[in-house]
């Protein structure tokens, strides 16, 4: 049998990219078997370079809150294209996103556009440090903030995934700067903040954590979280890459009643072009060149077909007003695959929040790292293969969240959760 168009890209990847893929997570290795290699994207659907036709539960690990391709997110580029791919100089479309993430996170009063997730929390903690004078940062175990430096401890994502939460090449030097506390715990933030007074930058978090699986933040922590802060004069972040338009037009501050002093955002402000971004109060943003000493820059910064892109995608948001049709097909899902495991006997939980949620094999709740790893990560694995063969994927990975989009109405959904239930009822 000869092999298939997946398995020779795949096969030529591996000579010349490290594990055949420029993600890890990607690689398929925590779930068993070899990835497929994507042609094409429309809607809720992939279809993979060999034609099969998967519903896209990773929706680009985010930005596709509207489904792949859609027309007036394309249309938006080929009209900036128009005018030419990247300046390096201030552009119309900067202050245009500007105005709109201002107007839709009112904790946002300036921000900074870079190109990634990763640069945004980079630079929100820097910006932190030089802000407070201090050096110390308070993170929560399963977090996942990129992949710099500082934030490369007790990290989840990839990292958890392929059993190396705190990266080879992080000097310790750098690891000790970061304190790492359970998520849910205000007792363990107290005394983290009694054990090193007058010492810590800045506390970031995922407010609902999307990298460790999906984990939402039992009541009354996040407004644990900001008053120790506020105590503290120590400045929050709430990394709302993954949860930013996502979870509600305001992101999880909206629906938690919190407003953080810096806030990190990225993928669906992209429309799913690289971009990244942090804002706050303009007091520290101030503090940012060429205002202040805190140096931050990038040659992409801002770019024009990026910003098009996410401006189209965060005015169609506020014309659709996704949320509650979003939060209909989540509970759908989940529903769905809770049923399947009761009628099989399988201990499941399925927390949710909106458009994004997860399925841990796990006789208890999950609400922290600890408890996410009690989950069965090797049946996860056997599930993922199902749904695949079956023509849905699921994020490749025991420890990421799912994602869904508007385009996953209809149909995709009705399939999916048929092919849920049947992979279940296989295990
Ligand atoms: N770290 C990303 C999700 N948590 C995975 C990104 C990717 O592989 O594309």
């Amino acid at each position: 049998m000869s092999a298939s168009a997946s398995d020779q890209l795949f096969a030529r990847a591996q000579q010349l990219i490290p594990g055949g893929v420029n993600s890890p997570v990607r690689a398929f290795r925590s779930v068993g078997g070899a990835p497929f290699f994507t042609r094409s994207a429309q809607g809720a659907t992939l279809t993979t370079v060999d034609g099969r036709e998967l519903v896209d539960f990773v929706c680009t690990w985010g930005p596709a809150i509207h489904g792949h391709n859609h027309p007036r997110i394309k249309a938006a580029i080929a009209d900036a294209l128009e005018r030419g791919t990247s300046f390096g100089t201030p552009n119309p479309y900067e202050v245009e996103m500007a105005e709109l993430i201002v107007s839709f996170f009112p904790s946002v009063q300036k921000v900074r556009m870079c190109s990634s997730g990763t640069e945004a929390t980079m630079s929100a903690v820097r910006l932190a440090r030089g802000f407070t004078k201090r050096d110390k940062i308070i993170k929560f175990a399963g977090c996942y903030h990129g992949h710099s430096d500082s934030l490369l401890v007790a990290a989840g994502s990839g990292a958890l995934t392929h059993g190396y939460p705190d990266s080879a090449g992080v000097p310790a030097a750098f690891a000790r700067e970061t304190v790492v506390l359970a998520f849910n715990d205000p007792a363990a933030l107290d005394a983290a903040f009694a054990a090193n007074p007058g010492q810590i930058a800045a506390v970031i978090l995922e407010p609902y954590i999307g990298n460790v699986g999906f984990i939402r933040a039992e009541p009354g922590f996040l407004q644990h979280v900001r008053a120790a802060t506020a105590r503290a004069g120590t400045v929050l972040i709430f990394d709302e890459v993954m949860t930013g338009f996502r979870l509600s037009r305001g992101g999880v501050q909206e629906l938690e009643h919190i407003v953080p002093d810096l806030t990190c955002l990225g993928k669906i402000i992209g429309g799913g072009l690289p971009v990244g971004a942090f804002g706050g109060r303009a007091e520290i943003m101030d503090h940012l060149a060429p205002l202040g000493l805190v140096y931050q820059a990038g040659t992409l910064s801002g770019n024009p077909l990026a910003l098009a892109a996410g401006i189209a995608q965060l005015r169609l948001l506020d014309e659709v007003k996704p949320y509650a049709r979003l939060d209909a097909l989540g509970s759908q899902v989940c529903a769905a695959a809770a049923a399947a495991a009761k009628a099989k006997g399988l201990p499941l939980q399925t927390p949710q929040c909106g458009s994004m949620f997860s399925l841990f094999f796990n006789e208890n709740p999950v609400r922290d790292m600890p408890t996410a790893l009690a989950s069965d990560a090797k049946l996860f694995g056997r599930f993922f293969r199902a749904c695949l063969d079956g023509g849905v994927y699921l994020p490749p990975s025991a420890y990421e969240a799912w994602f869904l989009s508007t385009a996953h109405e209809g149909p995709a959904i009705a399939r999916a959760c048929d092919v849920i239930t049947d992979a279940i009822a296989g295990l």
